[in-house]
């Protein structure tokens, strides 16, 4: 309440120079915290501190909401005060449907849980694509408004206003008397002169203009291939990732005819690739999966003897946790359930482990959990092999909980005693993975 009193106390002029400073500052930290958040080094050795820069993104977020609705009160009196300055105004109106859009799919992506996962992917479309704009023009903005910048163009005012000194001084000493025709001609001819010493655009402004162009080389490229993914629906990332598999699984696993059809029509959306470590790759001649711990019958395959279980199709979707879905992917496999129960499942196990062939990624599920119907060892999607990049040869699909229980490239399901926490769970991610339950 006092802050709140001297806050008010403060002249206009004041009140609105500190909200600009602020914004600006948490704009700053908010590029700096979400740029290193969706960099994909930092799932490896960095993972824990992921979980923590994503909550400190989320303060700095709510902060600036906070200088927002401090501002709000002020909009009307600062847009009548720039009621001349047109370039003002249209910051003014850009900066805040920027911080807008920012803050509405941040709120979004923050309350993931409540939302629908449509609504999700849509909010980070657009947080996105609001970063992609936003950011190079805020460094434009710092730029164009910087003291430097701003002293340049003085100099440049101050400069224009001063009468060409060194002109006068020469017709002076040239023509002391002269007549008044000649003095006319002079005028006319000075004009040119200086028509020609006129700079068609002032230091500043290309200087400006520079800046503009040298972002727009910089990230331009990236941008345009960012834009490319993010709205192709239909899937061209995925069929690249297919094209350039670096597995060598021979022989190649034959679709089911469902699988062969696509019955789910083809996937929607394009997947991200995530990885803890270096992306693995496989050999048929080397590659191994086993169930074991407390199950009956424990047993090791190698490929052939892999791909001679019988295998199932489905028609899933598969969510990630940081806002991104494809829709109705056709995956094919063994039925989870189906493995244990040939394996023999004993009394004391409560948990199903699993474990990536990465060597670093490992999930688990309760028992119950693990013979849900859906859940599958799949080995095919859209009637392809599973490429190395997302996953391949052999991963899981868990399709009613968040992706960070489809353990790619699996190798090994352990039955245990004991609760299993899961690489992203052990860094600060829920254990109880199931998209749309809210747990507050
Ligand atoms: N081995 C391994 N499995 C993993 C991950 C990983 O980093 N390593 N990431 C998980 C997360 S968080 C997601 S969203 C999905 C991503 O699958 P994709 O890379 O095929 O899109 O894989 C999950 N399984
Ligand atoms: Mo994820």
């Amino acid at each position: 309440m006092e802050s709140k009193r001297g806050w008010l106390k403060q002249s206009f002029g004041k009140r609105l120079n500190a909200l600009h400073s602020w914004n600006a500052w948490i704009v700053l930290l908010l590029t700096v915290t979400g740029i290193v958040l969706s960099i994909g080094a930092i799932r490896g050795d960095l993972g824990a501190f992921r979980v923590t820069l994503k909550q400190l993104h989320i303060y700095l977020g709510l902060a600036s909401v906070l200088l927002m609705v401090l501002y709000a009160p002020m909009i009307r009196k600062h847009w009548r005060q720039i009621r001349a300055r047109r370039n003002q105004r249209a910051n003014l109106v850009f900066v805040l449907a920027l911080l807008i859009g920012w803050a509405a799919s941040g709120v979004i992506l923050w309350q993931f849980r409540h939302m629908p996962p449509g609504l999700n992917n849509a909010a980070l479309l657009v947080h996105d694509l609001l970063t992609w704009v936003g950011v190079p023009y805020a460094v434009y903005h710092a730029i164009s408004r910087s003291r430097w910048l701003k002293r340049q163009q003085r100099l440049e005012q101050a400069a224009a206003s001063r009468p060409p000194a060194a002109a006068s001084v020469a017709a002076a000493d040239i023509a002391p008397v002269a007549s008044e025709h000649a003095t006319a001609g002079r005028t006319a001819a000075q004009a040119v002169i200086d028509a020609l010493k006129e700079l068609p655009i002032t230091r500043a402004s290309f200087l400006r203009l520079v800046a503009g162009v040298l972002l727009v080389i910089a990230v331009g490229p990236a941008f345009y291939r960012w834009i490319k993914g993010a709205f192709d629906t239909g899937g061209s990332s995925t069929a690249e990732y297919v094209a350039n598999d670096g597995n060598r699984m021979l022989p190649p696993p034959a679709p089911l005819p469902d699988s062969a059809a696509v019955v789910g029509g083809g996937a929607k959306g394009n997947f991200r690739i995530y990885t803890v470590t270096e992306i693995p790759t496989f050999s048929s001649d080397t590659w191994k999966f086993a169930i074991s711990g407390l199950v009956d019958k424990p047993n090791a395959w190698n490929w052939e003897q892999f791909l001679q279980m019988k295998r199932t199709v489905q028609v899933s979707d598969f969510h990630c946790v940081t806002g991104w879905s494809v829709y109705q992917c056709t995956w094919e496999g063994i039925p989870l359930k189906q493995l244990l129960a040939a394996a023999g499942v004993q009394a004391s196990a409560k948990y199903v482990k699993f474990y990536s062939g990465d060597k670093v990624y490992t999930d688990a599920l309760s028992l119950s959990q693990a013979n849900g119907d859906d859940i599958m060892v799949a080995v095919l999607m859209d009637g392809k092999p599973i490429p190395q990049q997302l996953g391949g040869p052999v991963r899981l699909i868990v399709p009613q909980m968040y992706a960070y229980k489809s353990v790619k490239w699996l190798q090994g399901i352990e039955l245990i005693e004991k609760e299993h926490m899961g690489y992203w769970e052990v860094r600060g991610y829920d254990n109880d993975a199931w998209v749309g339950k809210s747990n507050a």
